[in-house]
């Protein structure tokens, strides 16, 4: 591949980072906090725009309408306040799970409350997506159950179809829903959306502008998500990505920590579905959705982002005339190490390329730490805290 398709490639590969990821969160047995975590939105907003700046592939940020949106605020204002940093809102993702009468599942509860109590949610995210011009709803849903026999596991189905398909014509025609699987966690019995078939005919079923959305963290041990990939694709269901990494459960670990070259493979179907079958790759949402308990928040996100792009760089790089020959000939040996010669690339010399002629600092993370940001925002935060009446230190006690 020539040098300047590759990088029109770079150009077109966005990487949505999210507002969560900015602020303090932690596991279940605890939260460790840090001074340069955001609090507000505006810090969210803020930071993303930082790591956009360094970077220059970070344009969006995904919200949490519970975490990042007050009632009665005017959701165009954050709009603002993210135009002002550079960025702009991205996918809208409602909380269906956080509520205490959400005990039973949100909208696949036998719970009727709690299903009204989702609708409203819902409605209202669509809502604030339309104010802030997002064009992205993303669905996850920590309904299940926990023990068998708990509830009726087709009732609980139709449920969630029937809401999905609401929701569905609720949106605007320009608006795409991604409907997200998880095979377990919160519920460890059954999840009402276990698995990326489950999601697929949930989206087939909810209309034409709902799509799958792939966790790279959300499957068991040793599943092949590039298939997965390779067939959504196919079908052209593959709404979009949600980036990490994961080496036993879904741990939210850094993407390509334990197995870039799983990366590479996913980026690699895409590639070939665009170069071989046309395919239009160009509406994929590749989100990140990491939140670090210990690494510094920022930094993660720009490790994250510029791993991204190497991987998906090297998957560019793959020979897909010498690929297609190998295959061919049956020639299984040569057909693999079309693709080993692109994984082990050192694409980083190109990337650097990349940067300096698009005016970016060739090694984003050296650039971020000489930069003085965090030394800052630790500074105005710790103020703003001390300011609030939560004392000078007393907040990380
Ligand atoms: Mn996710």
């Amino acid at each position: 591949m020539e040098k300047d398709q590759l990088f029109s490639l770079l150009d077109d590969f966005k990487i949505e980072t999210p507002s969560w990821g900015y602020a303090d969160t932690g596991t279940r047995f605890g939260k460790f906090l840090q001074p340069t975590a955001a609090v507000t939105i505006d810090q969210k907003l803020a930071d993303a725009g930082t790591v956009h700046r360094y970077t220059g592939c970070c344009p969006t940020v995904a919200v949490h309408v519970l975490w990042d949106f007050s009632m009665g605020v005017d959701a165009t204002a954050t709009a603002q306040v993210a135009s002002r940093n550079g960025v702009r809102i991205g996918a809208i993702n409602p909380n269906l799970f956080q509520d205490q009468v959400y005990k039973f599942g949100s909208v696949a509860s036998p719970d009727e409350r709690a299903q009204a109590h989702a609708h409203r949610h819902v409605n209202d995210s669509i809502h604030i997506a339309k104010a802030v011009g997002s064009k992205l709803l993303s669905l996850w849903f920590a309904d299940g159950t926990n023990y068998p026999g708990q509830d009726d596991i087709v009732t609980r189905k139709q449920r969630m179809h029937g809401a999905l398909r609401q929701w569905h014509d609720a949106m605007p025609d320009d608006m795409t829903m991604l409907v997200e699987y998880k095979p377990f966690e919160p519920a460890f019995y059954h999840t009402d959306i276990a698995d990326w078939g489950m999601a697929y005919i949930f989206a087939r079923e909810a209309g034409p502008n709902a799509k799958v959305l792939v966790d790279s963290g959300h499957h068991y041990q040793s599943q092949n998500i590039e298939q997965i990939v390779a067939w959504l694709l196919d079908e052209q269901m593959l709404g979009g990505f949600h980036f990490n990494d994961r080496k036993y459960a879904d741990d939210d670990l850094t993407l390509g920590s334990i197995d870039p070259y799983a990366v590479f493979r996913i980026f690699h179907e895409i590639r070939t579905a665009a170069e071989w079958r046309n395919s239009d790759v160009s509406q994929i949402a590749y989100m990140v959705d990491q939140s670090h308990n210990l690494k510094p928040k920022i930094e993660a996100m720009i490790q994250t982002v510029t791993t991204a792009q190497e991987m998906f760089a090297k998957a560019c790089l793959v020979d897909r005339d010498k690929l297609r020959d190998a295959q061919s000939r049956m020639d299984i040996v040569d057909a693999e190490s079309c693709l080993r010669d692109a994984f082990f690339t050192d694409v980083r010399p190109l990337l650097a390329e990349w940067r300096k002629r698009r005016n970016l600092d060739p090694d984003p993370l050296v650039a971020y730490r000489a930069g003085g940001y965090a030394q800052r925002i630790a500074r105005e935060r710790e103020a703003a805290r001390a300011a609030s009446g939560g004392g000078s230190g007393s907040a990380y006690a």
